[in-house]
């Protein structure tokens, strides 16, 4: 095994913290994803990703530094990855999903601030993350309160640019964010010193749509009944989407998919579980508490209608007339195609969520928030009130990622999975 701990400081980690980190981590790594029985064989390259998430990893962005690439951190899927690529550019998902680093973002945004926003601010401030300490800026967006305000103080202490993302879809919206992608292009060229052409560009569009084709060809084979593979794996898979090496990933993913859909053509004896479809706030690594306990009660989640999901790998590029100016439009309008909770209206994500509960053939919905996030709690009101006029039912939840209320939601899941069964 490579002795990373020089890189590690290199890169200004408190390295008695991120020991911790690590060793906690791999205990819930081998307790929830090990401990899973018929895992698909092509699982076994995302155990190693996830083995060497803080290693090899770090170790190739380090590599692509050296030989003068940028790499972006970011923390929306509305950050145009296309651009990032076109500038010889890597981007890197920094959302953080871990308890370890909430409290370390203490007296500097309040604590009625979602968790997940938290721990982002944290893992800067207890320099035990390597992705944002390897860096060259980070991508903030004007999405929710929370984020916009923690930006503010993330930009004192790492270097910060801040999008504008609309908040309806008016026509006059488009333009700004067309402007906005137009801008955050202009940042690209002068951080990476290369400017974008139209031929670049089109192929980091190719590479992307070529990355989503593969992730709905994996998330296609869970509409069977018995699903060919866990919600576990099937989360990890997209979470690991958003740093590993996009060719790479491209590569295992279309091998993934391959055994899974020959699972499915040859059928299973296995027992049918109750399918779940989660909807709700993202689900950043390491939170894999929602998905433990739904599947530890017997369910099986089949779909997350979640930035770490479909609201993800959902979303195409329209074609265009290949110039410059045509792709980065039509890159907005992809991307404007994602229906977060931060819009208004966003009608479009409540007909999502009732078309992936029937392609999906859920047996009923867990509508997910995190906690203080008001606009995913304030759209599950509206969401749980049209599930039920279609008569799916639905569980609403709000929960961290902590262990406090495993016990609590265990005992909700658990009867809501039972319910179906
Ligand atoms: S496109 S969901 S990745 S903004 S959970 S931080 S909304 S208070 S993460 Fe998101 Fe982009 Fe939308 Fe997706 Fe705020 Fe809510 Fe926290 Fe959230």
């Amino acid at each position: 095994m490579s002795d990373y701990r020089p890189m590690w400081t290199s890169l200004g980690l408190d390295l008695d913290r991120h020991d911790s980190l690590l060793e906690l981590l791999g205990g819930a790594y081998s307790q929830i994803y090990m401990s899973q029985a018929d895992r698909p064989e092509g699982m076994k390259y995302f155990d190693f990703v996830v083995s060497e998430a803080h290693g090899l990893r770090i170790a190739e962005l380090v590599e692509h530094k050296k030989a003068g690439g940028t790499v972006v951190g970011t923390f929306c899927v509305y950050v145009p990855e296309e651009v990032i690529f076109a500038t010889g550019g890597v981007p890197v998902g920094l959302c953080a999903g871990a308890d370890f680093a909430v409290p370390d973002s203490e007296g500097l945004i309040p604590r009625n601030t979602c968790p997940l926003i938290r721990a982002s601010l944290g893992f800067k401030m207890n320099r035990t993350c390597p992705y944002i300490q390897c860096s060259d800026f980070v991508v903030g967006e004007t999405t929710c309160d929370g984020k916009k305000k923690m930006f503010e103080v993330l930009a004192e202490r790492h270097p910060t640019y801040v999008m504008e993302v609309p908040q309806t879809k008016s026509p006059a919206a488009r333009e700004l964010f067309v402007s906005e992608v137009k801008a955050f292009a202009a940042k690209m060229e002068s951080v990476s010193g290369r400017k974008i052409e139209a031929d670049g560009l089109a192929a980091a569009t190719a590479k992307i749509e070529a990355k989503k084709a593969a992730l709905r060809r994996v998330h296609e084979t869970r509409k069977a009944d018995p699903a060919p593979i866990s919600g576990l794996d099937a989360l990890l898979v997209s979470q690991i989407s958003f740093y590993d090496d996009i060719e790479r990933f491209t590569t295992k993913v279309n091998e993934l998919a391959d055994e899974l859909e020959a699972r499915v053509a040859k059928g299973t004896t296995a027992n049918r579980k109750p399918r779940i479809l989660f909807a709700g706030t993202p689900l950043p690594l390491p939170d894999w508490k929602l998905h433990s306990i739904v599947e530890a009660c017997g369910g099986v989640i089949v779909c997350e209608e979640s930035c770490v999901g479909s609201r993800y790998y959902s979303t195409t590029t329209p074609s265009n007339d290949g110039s410059l100016d045509g792709q980065l439009r039509a890159i907005s309008d992809r991307l404007l195609g994602t229906h977060c909770a931060c819009f208004t209206p966003n009608a479009e994500r409540i007909d999502d969520i009732i078309n992936l509960a029937r392609e999906y053939r859920a047996d009923g919905v867990i509508c997910y928030s995190l906690a203080f996030c008001q606009t995913y709690a304030a759209e599950s009101i509206k969401v749980e009130n049209a599930l039920k006029a279609e008569e799916i039912p639905v569980l609403s939840l709000e929960s961290d990622f902590s262990a406090n209320d495993a016990a609590q939601l265990q005992t909700r899941v658990g009867a809501f999975v039972e319910m179906m069964a």
